[in-house]
């Protein structure tokens, strides 16, 4: 009999902690979210690596992977993809070096049920689920092409000095200000006399920048729509002694940006806020890995503190408007980013 009560006592708290077992929560699943960015060292994706963060805290249960290539290169991307379908991440988020030549390697990321977003500077429809480009292409370009005509009063020879001559977005902003230059009657007098890579990389635009200003002599403005560009470019006006001769305009860091604004080499420029940009890329990539969003026109994401984000036609979606910054903002804005 005793030994019956202590039989059934053991079988009791066996069933007992078999039922707890059953009933406790699973241990939380942390989803592995890569950033992958067109290359290391440049402190536009550092800031954006910064809102992903946020972003991961947020959410919870979600870590983030920040990779990319030392130079802007398709292939040192599609080395780092391949790597992460091997650790079996769940989602990748990438600013693409070469909207085409990374298909091949995100396609099989996606079949392996990795979901795949672009932002920045996107991949082509095939390569991913989602594109987040940081504000209409047509506005980014057409704003830049009003920026350097107000600093050279309208009339003049002007150069842009770009990332690297792959990148979807700086292409695409490209195109935007060759058409605007060619068909706005505003910009009549205003002559695009070259454009130059610089790679994203300090030195080389460096380099393209000094160039544009030995073959053209009489030029009178830059346009480099690029945070790394536009700060070298700043750099050789600078110490050429050109501030006031040749305008700078472009896309730029405001906390890089500071020094030229001060000095004068540059007096206006725009961007977006790349903090937000990697915040609301790390969301959507979530909401995919969740499966509350599949890309499709019609979703929309819940972003948080960036609000609604609607997914549109072929998978595309907008952050928002750039920022316009000059003497009166660029204090408040260099402490940002
Ligand atoms: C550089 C990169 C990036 C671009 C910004 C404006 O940091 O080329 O892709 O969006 O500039």
């Amino acid at each position: 009999m005793k030994k019956a009560t202590r039989f059934l006592s053991l079988f009791a708290a066996v069933a007992v902690a078999v039922a707890l077992g059953a009933c406790a929560p699973a241990a939380p699943k942390v989803s592995k979210i890569a950033i992958v960015v067109k290359s290391l060292g440049n402190g536009f994706f550092d800031a954006v690596r910064d809102g992903g963060q946020e972003a991961a805290k947020e959410l919870g249960n979600t870590e983030i992977i920040y990779q990319g290539p030392s130079t802007p290169t398709a292939e040192g991307q599609i080395e780092i993809i391949d790597s992460l379908i091997a650790q079996k991440v769940q989602g990748i988020a990438i600013s693409a070096n070469d909207r085409d030549a990374l298909i091949p390697i995100t396609k099989k990321a996606m079949s392996k049920g990795i979901k795949v977003m672009s932002f920045d500077s996107g991949i082509s429809k095939d390569g991913r689920m989602v594109d987040l480009v940081p504000s209409v292409t047509g506005l980014i370009g057409k704003q830049q092409v009003e920026l350097v005509s107000g600093l050279i009063g309208g009339e003049g020879e002007i150069a842009i000095l770009s990332a690297t001559s792959q990148a979807t977005n700086q292409n695409a902003w490209i195109e935007v200000m060759k058409a605007e230059l060619a068909s706005n009657p505003k910009y009549a007098k205003i002559k695009l006399v070259a454009t130059v890579y610089g790679d994203d990389l300090a030195d080389k635009s460096y380099r393209e920048a000094v160039g544009l200003f030995e073959a053209h002599p009489k030029l009178k403005g830059i346009i480099a729509p690029t945070t790394v560009g536009i700060a070298a470019a700043g750099k050789a006006i600078t110490d050429k002694k050109l501030i006031g001769k040749v305008k700078l305009t472009g896309l730029g860091l405001p906390s890089e940006m500071k020094f030229y604004v001060d000095n004068g080499a540059c007096e206006k420029f725009a961007l977006w806020n790349p903090i937000d940009l990697g915040y609301t890329s790390v969301m959507i990539t979530n909401a995919l890995i969740k499966k509350q969003a599949t890309g499709k026109d019609g979703d929309v994401v819940k972003a948080g503190r960036m609000g609604d984000i609607k997914i549109g036609a072929d998978g595309g979606a907008v952050m928002g408007v750039p920022f316009v910054f000059d003497k009166t903002t660029i204090e408040k804005f260099s402490k940002m980013f």
